[in-house]
């Protein structure tokens, strides 16, 4: 069992330290008030090759394995939630392709990534959260081509993304066996973005709501066969869910920091409060929870990597690791008391930047339940 990175791949971690710390962490309070990235941010993240990093090789990327992924998005984390979410996103509306995607379709998506465009995984719907093969988008043939119906919601990217992973169901009578996936480009006619959210947290991450309304695509727009798409959306969660667990370790990583800092500074009683045991116990308590959300983010990582069952791992990192990120937060903010409420201060930002975390890509009641699922049947 090998617990260290290798020397390119601290080398890389470096580089992404670099920009987080040039790129995102000073801006980070400004687009949080602005609920949007800098202009061009994405563009630099791109040059550095942040948005295809999951691209194969054969398709022109760095073909990155999952735990170096993780090691990526855990430092993206530390700057900013939001825009490691965004950037994250990229990875999450790739899989479906890159699964169950024909050669042509794989290609095009890559290449859009490789060139610095952006992609959005679109399937939660009004009607549709944890109960995933609730879909209620048609999608209905006609010949050569189907034509799509329906809302999208909570989309991350979904304002700027260039192409769209869309679910919809192909069923007349709906239900998980009629879910299909399609990869929509943005200018499809009948394809429209709708109202953008004002979110208590990852504000610089765009989160819109996406209209379908008689959209046209051709069948070689289907991902896989029909049918076959709560399938394909679950083990994308599954490839994906690791990845927001290490956003999380990153954004917990940072609060903790942040208030340890903090704790040696702040004198109270004539002494720094670092020196009161019950400063030290919630800093102690802090470090072990992210170094265990950490061990299992990159344990759930290496069994992706060797080809072994990871669905529980990946549950049990996301949900883990979001609890993790919403209690360290908040114990940050307790420990910097008045200064860590301010929003002077960046904790308060991160507390809540870490909400989202054990509500989206599965709320961490679903997380609990698949785990469950993988014991007990
Ligand atoms: N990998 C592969 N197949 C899976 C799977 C997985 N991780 N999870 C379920 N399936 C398959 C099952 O094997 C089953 O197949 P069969 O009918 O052929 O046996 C089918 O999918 C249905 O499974 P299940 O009965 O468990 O489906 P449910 O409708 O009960 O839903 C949950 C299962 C709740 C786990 C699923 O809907 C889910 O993950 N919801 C959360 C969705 C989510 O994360 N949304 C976030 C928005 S997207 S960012």
């Amino acid at each position: 069992m090998e617990f260290a990175f290798t020397e390119e791949q601290e080398e890389l971690r470096e580089m992404v330290k670099e920009f987080v710390e040039k790129e995102i962490t000073p801006f980070a309070e400004e687009m949080d008030r602005n609920n949007a990235a800098t202009p061009e941010l994405f563009k630099k993240a791109a040059d550095m090759g942040l948005l295809n990093v999951i691209v194969p090789e054969e398709y022109g990327g760095p073909g990155l394995d999952s735990v170096t992924v993780a090691m990526i998005y855990e430092e993206l984390g530390k700057g900013c939630a939001g825009i490691a979410t965004s950037i994250a996103a990229n990875s999450l509306a790739s899989y479906p392709v890159l699964l169950k995607g024909n050669d042509e379709q794989k290609k095009t998506l890559c290449d859009l990534l490789n060139s610095g465009g952006l992609a959005a995984f679109a399937l939660t719907e009004p009607g549709a959260g944890s109960d995933a093969g609730g879909v209620a988008t048609k999608a209905v043939k006609d010949g050569d081509h189907y034509t799509l119906n329906g809302n999208k919601i909570f989309i991350t990217n979904g304002g700027l993304a260039d192409t769209y992973l869309i679910f919809a169901n192909t069923r007349k009578s709906g239900g998980i066996r009629g879910l299909t996936a399609f990869v929509v480009p943005r200018n499809t006619p009948g394809f429209s973005i709708g109202k953008k959210e004002d979110k208590m947290g990852i504000r610089p991450s765009n989160t819109c709501e996406l209209i379908l309304q008689d959209v046209v695509v051709p069948e070689s727009a289907r991902v896989g066969r029909e049918g076959e798409g709560f399938r394909i959306a679950m083990n994308t969660l599954d490839s994906a869910r690791p990845f927001v667990a290490a956003v999380s370790v990153g954004l917990a990583q940072s609060a903790l920091d942040i208030a340890a800092k903090y704790a040696k500074e702040r004198r109270q009683f004539g002494q720094p409060i670092a020196s009161f045991q019950m400063v030290q116990a919630m800093i102690a308590d802090m470090a072990m929870k992210v170094e265990t959300a950490r061990l299992l983010v990159y344990k759930a990582c290496w069994l992706r990597d060797q080809g072994l069952e990871f669905s529980k791992e990946a549950a049990m990192s996301k949900c883990y690791a979001g609890d993790v990120a919403m209690q360290v937060t908040t114990d940050a903010v307790q420990i910097m008391g008045g200064y860590g409420y301010s929003k002077e201060y960046p904790v308060e930002k991160k507390m809540r930047d870490a909400k989202i975390m054990q509500i989206y890509e599965g709320t961490n009641q679903i997380q609990r339940l698949v785990i469950a699922n993988k014991i007990l049947y």
